[in-house]
């Protein structure tokens, strides 16, 4: 018994180092079938894509700062990334509660900047997790920020940046929401690759996340429900 358990985890423990694989290979064409060979065995959407696929373009990411490989290799590794998240991302979506919202959340990737890759795998997770979501996409002006705000009266707003140079301008939407007399209505989370909890006191935003369930924590945290198991 203790062996079927274990051959049961190798084998997802290849799958999901296969879909590492095609994106560092670039195999666009192979990533579809790689993500669907996953949820076959029943690994979990969640682990396929963090364990896996973000992995893998992260790899392609450290060498593209190291100028070994350039932009359009990056790229290819995204877009066969792309291709497996179009299977992965519904099934996690399948997983939703129904159950009653637990608040409105207004996310989105910060003016300046276009990596939405991780902002819309928490955006899913929330979904999930049974908040409300309004995706307001990437490279979202700080004025877009305050004018939904008013339209939308989020629980809690979620920024994200992958780039030292934008996610500056996350203080600039916490700046803009003081002087327009919101802030005192709506929590601030922040998350992205150079961002921290120290960054997040130090613009003055009520939490960080690290990755997307621990921003699912957070946010639950921020509007007052714990997780109830
Ligand atoms: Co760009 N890029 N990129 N890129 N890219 C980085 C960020 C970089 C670190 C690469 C490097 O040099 N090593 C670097 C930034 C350097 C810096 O800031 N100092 C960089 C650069 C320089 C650029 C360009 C300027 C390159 C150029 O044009 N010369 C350009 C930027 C254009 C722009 O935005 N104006 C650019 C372009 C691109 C692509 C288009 C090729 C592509 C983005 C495609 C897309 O998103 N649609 C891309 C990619 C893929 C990356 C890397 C390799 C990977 C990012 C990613 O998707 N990770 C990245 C290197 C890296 O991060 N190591 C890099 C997978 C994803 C699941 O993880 O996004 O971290 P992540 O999200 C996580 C957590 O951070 C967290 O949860 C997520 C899930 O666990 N999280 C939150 C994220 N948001 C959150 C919000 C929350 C809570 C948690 O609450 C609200």
């Amino acid at each position: 018994m203790g062996n079927v358990v274990l051959s049961v985890g190798i084998m997802n423990e290849e799958l999901v180092s296969k879909l590492m694989n095609v994106v560092i290979s670039y195999d666009t064409e192979g990533a579809a079938k790689a993500a669907q060979d996953a949820l076959k065995a029943g690994v979990d959407p969640v682990v396929a894509i963090e364990e896996g696929l973000a992995k893998g373009v992260r790899i392609v990411g450290e060498k593209f700062g190291a100028g070994e490989v350039f932009l359009p290799e990056l790229m290819v590794a995204v877009e066969a990334m792309k291709h497996a998240m179009t299977i992965l991302e519904p099934a996690i979506k399948e997983g939703a509660a129904t159950t009653k919202s637990l608040g409105k959340v207004m996310i989105g990737t910060i003016e300046g900047d276009i990596h939405d890759i991780g902002k819309s795998l928490v955006s899913a997770m929330l979904t999930v997790a049974g908040f409300d979501v309004i995706d307001l996409g990437s490279d979202v002006p700080v004025e877009k920020f305050i004018e939904k705000t008013r339209e939308v009266k989020p629980d809690v707003i979620g920024m994200s940046a992958l780039m030292t140079t934008t996610m500056l301008k996350m203080g600039e939407v916490i700046k803009a929401l003081q002087k327009e007399g919101l802030r005192k209505e709506v929590k601030v989370i922040v998350g992205g690759a150079p961002t921290s909890e120290e960054w997040a006191n130090k613009i003055g935003a009520d939490g960080h996340g690290g990755d997307a369930m621990d921003a699912v924590e957070v946010m639950k945290n921020l509007v007052g429900h714990e997780r109830q198991e």
